[in-house]
This record gives structure tokens, sequence and C-alpha cells, in this order.
């Protein structure tokens, strides 16, 4: 079922935002306020940059007060949002079961699946998310999709461990994975830095590719995601099928669509 339209209830006037910076804060803010309380103690802080307004939203209910409440982050951006906060920070291998986590994503379908890992932190992300017992993505309207690979064109994010990485862009390819988009920009690629003198590396020392499929095969992620988790090499995909219990969307005219 979907909830469109709720309005943010607020008793400070927030400052003023472009519109998707807006529109992340109040998905961020909106989810805090349903799914985080003062019962829960384990707190999974997810990564990108919707995550600090659930931050915000956590310190504006006083919900750092409790030195006992854990906060549990997905990768060291979060890590760091967590020390910064004055919250108190924990790891999920002391951890096992989380309460609530809240993270963002990059793209999400009408079945709650979603694309993540545009920020190279899905292996740690997914321990978060199976961790824990209520698990809550937050994005703007642009992330709001039909079919997985819409909008998030550049392909489904997977991390691999670097010395496996050719045999499984081979894979990949021969599993008809694209190696060039509609755009004609390349397809299938090992993701490179920003000045490209070598491979993004992950907070787990691992390289990530973004593999881009056809329509037709990205309207089963759940096939799609076990076919790429069964390569050898794999160590995760940014696939997230089956996990969430909501998502949050902001929209730009201030009101939020909630999706469960
Ligand atoms: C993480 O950060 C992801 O898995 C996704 O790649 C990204 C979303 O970032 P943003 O909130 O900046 O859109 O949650």
């Amino acid at each position: 079922p979907v909830t469109p339209g709720k309005q943010l209830p607020t008793s400070v006037e927030l400052p003023v935002l472009p519109a998707v910076e807006g529109a992340k804060r109040l998905a961020a803010y909106a989810a805090v306020d349903d799914y985080v309380g003062l019962q829960h103690k384990v707190i999974g802080i997810g990564s990108g940059s919707t995550v600090p307004y659930v931050v915000d939203r956590i310190l504006a209910q006083g919900l750092q007060a409790n030195k006992e409440r854990v906060f549990i982050p997905t990768g060291f951006q979060s890590k760091e949002l967590i020390i910064k906060a004055g919250l108190t920070l924990g790891d999920v291998d002391q951890y096992a079961t989380i309460d609530v986590t809240i993270d963002g994503a990059d793209e999400v379908d009408n079945e709650l699946n979603s694309i993540k890992g545009g920020g190279a932190c899905q292996l740690r992300e997914k321990v978060l998310a199976e961790a824990a017992e209520t698990w809550i993505m937050v994005a703007d309207y642009r992330k709001n999709s039909h079919v997985l690979g819409t909008t998030w064109t550049q392909g489904i994010p997977i991390e691999v461990a670097p010395f496996a990485y050719a045999k499984v862009l081979t894979n990949l390819s021969h599993m008809g994975s694209l190696s060039t988009l509609p755009n004609g920009k390349p397809g299938l690629n090992l993701r490179m830095g920003k000045m490209k003198a070598g491979p993004v590396v992950s907070d787990n020392g691992n390289f990530i590719i973004d593999a881009p499929f056809p329509e037709e095969m990205m309207k089963k992620p759940v096939d799609l995601l076990h076919r790429i988790k069964m390569l050898t090499g794999v160590v995760e995909v940014g696939l997230f099928c089956g996990m969430a219990k909501a998502a949050y969307f902001g929209n730009e005219d201030g009101t939020v669509m909630i999706r469960r």
C-alpha cells in the first residue's frame, strides 16, 4: 500500500533547502518519526546524502541522551557521522540484531526492491539491512520507480574480490549485461575513481563493477540477484529484494510518499 502526501508534523521552522535536499530531509525526518523511538537500543545508520538528515532528526528527538543506545554504521561515512553527532558508536559484529536500520537507496521499485551501492557500501549495507528487525529506505522523489534500472541507468553495483574482477566481468557479459547503454555510453564497467587513476576500492578492500542489464532482466530482480550472487568472486550485489518494511520518498511539494 502507498500513503501519498503525508505532511511532516514539525514544531520548528526548518531552514529552506533546494528542492531535492528538502525532499531528502522530509523523507528522513518522517521515517525517524515513524520508526525510531525510545524503546530502540540498537540503530543502524546507512550511507549517502539523505542519511545525515536521519541523524539530524535523531538528535532533535533527543535519542542520543541515553548513552546505552548504540548506533551501527554501514561504512566510513556513517561512522564519521555517528562520531561527529556525539552518538554512541557500535559495530555489527557486536550486535548481530539491530532494532531499526534506516538507509538511502539509488532506486526503489513498486515491490520495495532496490538498487543500492552507488556509494560502494552495499556489502555492509546489506549486512545491516539483514540484521535489522525493521529496515527502512529514505530517498527523494527521483528514486521512486516502477522497474529498477529506469532512473539508475549505470547498472547494478557489484562488489568483487579484486583478483576475480576480470573473470566476473566476462561472466556478467555472458549473462547478458549490456556493454553499451542506449545513450551510447559504456555499460558493463569496472568502476574507476574520479581521477581515473585506479579502481574504486570499497571499505572492505574490494572493487566495484557496475553492470546494466536489459529491462526484461531488470523486471525480475530476485532471479537476477541470485544469478549474479552465484558468480565466483562476487562478494555482494547491490540488489536488495524482499528486505524493506517501507520506503519514504520526499516530494518537491513538501509531502512524503510512503510505500509499505
Ligand atoms: C547509499 O547511498 C546507497 O546504497 C546509495 O548508493 C546511496 C544513496 O545516496 P543518496 O541518499 O545520496 O541518494 O544509501
